[in-house]
């Protein structure tokens, strides 16, 4: 008997070796209640060792598109995040079974230690608090650059946004780790360079990352009057079948997020076209590894932040190119994102394409790169391409094709226009005086 027990001990402990042999290096994550219950199922073994409440603004149940940037149309939200450290494995698991089983994003951040997580969690605490208060930074957000704006809209070509889309998602995928993931970020380094060739005042830079090979892409513009004031607008490069993604997967991502990048590199085009000059400097990003807990966006916001770097505001661009639902043809995203920006964002379309209808929606925790913003402090929106509801549900998968939108890229050009308003009204103001 006693010899069973002790066999049955033995047992135990040596699959339990045999466990910890085979995984990979622990890192530290943080992640909503949800994923974390799911997380727990999977693995009881798996505990935070802290948690934190963070307050988020979400959408007023019933308000109609037309209160979208009024305050009565948001109410706030807390979150219960946990902070814990988990194996490669189970994490990339985790992010397809909530994308499976709570049908939305992954909804986790990478850190790079316990002290980064808490303290990224502290910034998120205090992050609607901290907006409303008067920053050196708050920009004027006044709309006025009609004479600019309205000609360069007329520029802006489907025909453009659409080859860009059909040319990210003929690669076999676009994943952090493999052979075409790295072609995909180098190519898309060669396009960006090629359109910014004989302009002095243009950077194009590589961002390489420790961990992985794919790097994310920066093509900046300095601005003319306040060079170290920056207006950031950003997308993801990479794509996703999955934790099973490999060499030989498919991953198109023709949405998530070849539209993205499409939408802005088209407004990249449109500025370089007419040789437009900013008085802040604009820079344009192509993020690597965020399907993997915003691996890419993360590394860069960490270093800006570093750095001291006076990022005034920041738009993201993941998904532009499915409308979910007639009825709407931006949502903006409300939760972790800045909530006087946003409202800046909804005057510029109530401004320049009234035509569009705008409403609002919360995506929860970390659903995509602006949150890698948000969470040091700066000023980040999301206008995405559907309601939470209405979501593209072939994302993530080797249907994520541009057939399945109708091998048209119409709604990815709204995002286009809107980020090319975004660009040019916070690029060309003044710099921020002193005191003010
Ligand atoms: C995503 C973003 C917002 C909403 I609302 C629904 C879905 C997708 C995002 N999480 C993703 O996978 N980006 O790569
Ligand atoms: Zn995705």
């Amino acid at each position: 008997m006693k010899k069973l027990v002790l066999s049955a001990a033995t047992l135990a402990c040596a699959t339990f070796f045999a466990q910890a042999a085979v995984a990979g290096p622990k890192i530290w994550v943080s992640m909503g209640d949800d994923a974390y219950q799911l997380l727990r199922a999977a693995h009881p073994q798996a505990k935070s060792t802290e948690s934190h409440d963070v307050q988020v603004n979400v959408p007023r149940a019933g308000m109609l598109a037309k209160a979208v940037g009024s305050p009565e149309s948001l109410t706030t939200r807390t979150d219960r995040i946990h902070v814990l450290q988990v194996d490669e494995d189970q994490l990339h698991r985790l992010s397809t079974e909530v994308h499976e089983k709570l049908h939305r994003c992954g909804g986790y951040i990478v850190h790079a230690s316990r002290a980064e997580a808490r303290q990224s969690l502290q910034e998120l605490r205090g992050h609607l608090t901290r907006a409303k208060e008067a920053t050196a930074l708050a920009p004027s957000y006044a709309i006025d650059n009609q004479s600019t704006v309205t000609p360069l809209l007329t520029q802006v070509q489907e025909s453009q946004v659409l080859s860009t889309i059909q040319k990210l998602s003929d690669y076999q995928n676009r994943f952090y780790k493999t052979s075409h993931g790295t072609a995909a970020s180098n190519d898309l380094f060669n396009t960006w360079k090629q359109m910014a060739a004989g302009r002095t005042d243009i950077t194009v830079s590589q961002f390489a990352h420790k961990k992985w090979p794919q790097k994310s892409v920066i093509l900046s513009i300095k601005g003319t009057h306040a060079p170290d004031e920056i207006v950031v607008i950003g997308g993801h490069l990479d794509s996703t079948v999955g934790f099973l993604t490999g060499e030989n997967s498919r991953a198109p991502g023709a949405d998530d997020d070849a539209s993205g990048i499409a939408s802005l590199q088209e407004v990249m085009r449109v500025l370089l076209a007419s040789n437009y000059k900013p008085k802040r400097t604009l820079q344009f990003m192509g993020y690597a590894a965020e399907e993997v807990g915003l691996l890419g966006s993360d590394a860069i916001a960490a270093k800006y932040k570093k750095q001291g770097k006076k990022v005034v505001g920041v738009m993201q661009l993941d998904m532009t190119n499915y409308q979910g639902q007639p009825t709407s043809d931006i949502t903006l995203i409300t939760d972790y994102t800045n909530a006087a920006q946003n409202n800046f964002v909804k005057a510029l379309a109530t401004a320049y394409l009234p035509e569009l209808t705008v409403t609002q929606d919360a995506c929860g925790y970390a659903c995509s790169d602006h949150a890698s913003w948000t969470k040091r402090g700066y000023a980040a929106s999301f206008p995405f391409e559907s309601s939470l509801a209405a979501d593209n549900k072939l994302i993530h998968t080797p249907n994520d094709t541009l057939a399945k939108s109708n091998n048209s890229a119409a709604h990815a050009v709204k995002f286009a226009k809107l980020g090319l308003t975004f660009a040019v009204e916070l690029a060309s103001d003044a710099p921020v005086k002193a005191g003010q």
